[in-house]
């Protein structure tokens, strides 16, 4: 599903960067009720951000990480997963950290001996190292979605025979459309970010490639053969598509 802000990202992508938004500024907004001696408020606020969060990772971003995770480390190579590994394992870590303030601060549960006594220097750490998150959560966004490498315009080209090259990238097959001659071999090479290259009819599917990665078919029947990568396109020429058109 395509999202809302015009960038080329997905809808998910699009609700959690401006959820995150509004949640970094609540978390400010907290902090300025502790500054006002309301502490209640302030506990009930920052706990509240917190819990949220950890909704819009379960939903959007720990999929999305999963999806490359079992890449690493080979794949920081690349800058696409580079920076949304830096920002996961920030943001894993100021999600534990928010989660132990919270049990300190907000319960009974933990012992004396894990509890920190000097509430400020915590919960400014914690406020900090979350803005970093969210700041390289938007670096995250900008290079899977805004950067230029990320927006490539998927075109159609008129292709003859022997031997043609679609690129797959973040998130398009470039060209989208291609028209080749009956026993023209098709390879798509991956040279941003993990796709698949998926058949609408089943007749050709392959692994899951990462970036410097290829797939090839050869198509020995006429047909218009419609495809999609399964991880960011449907059937049907939805988002993540793209046909070849096998002329006689
Ligand atoms: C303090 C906690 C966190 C904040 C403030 C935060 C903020 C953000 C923001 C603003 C984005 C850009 C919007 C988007 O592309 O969806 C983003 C994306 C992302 N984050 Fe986080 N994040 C946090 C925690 C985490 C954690 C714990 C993980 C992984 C375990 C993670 C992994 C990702 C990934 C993979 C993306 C790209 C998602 C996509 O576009 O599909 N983040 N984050
Ligand atoms: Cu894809």
């Amino acid at each position: 599903m395509k999202g809302f802000l015009g960038t080329g990202a997905t809808f998910h992508a699009d609700l959690n960067l401006l959820a995150q938004f509004a949640m970094g500024l609540a978390l400010l907004g907290g902090m300025l009720l502790a500054r006002k001696k309301r502490f209640a408020a302030h506990g009930i606020c920052q706990a509240t951000v917190m819990l949220l969060n950890l909704v819009a990772i379960a939903l959007v971003m720990w999929p999305s990480f999963r999806a490359f995770e079992p890449q690493l480390p080979g794949a920081l190579r690349d800058r696409y997963f580079a920076v949304a590994t830096v920002h996961a394992t920030l943001g894993i870590a100021a999600e534990l950290l928010g989660i132990y303030i919270v049990l300190v601060a907000g319960t009974n549960i933990l012992p004396q001996r894990l509890r920190f006594q000097r509430w400020k220097p915590w919960m400014r750490a914690e406020l900090a190292l979350w803005w970093l998150v969210l700041l390289i959560g938007v670096g995250t966004y900008y290079v899977w979605y805004l950067a230029p490498e990320a927006k490539a315009t998927p075109r159609a080209t008129a292709m003859p025979v022997g031997r043609v090259t679609v690129k797959v990238t973040n998130f398009a097959f470039i060209p989208r459309e291609a028209s080749v001659k009956t026993g023209t071999t098709v390879a798509w090479v991956d040279d941003a970010g993990r796709h698949s290259v998926e058949a609408d009819d089943s007749s050709f599917k392959s692994e899951t490639l990462v970036s410097g990665k290829q797939f090839e078919h050869t198509f020995t029947q006429p047909g218009v053969y419609a495809y999609h990568c399964g991880l960011h396109g449907a059937a049907g020429g939805k988002d993540m598509a793209g046909v070849v058109t096998v002329v006689k």
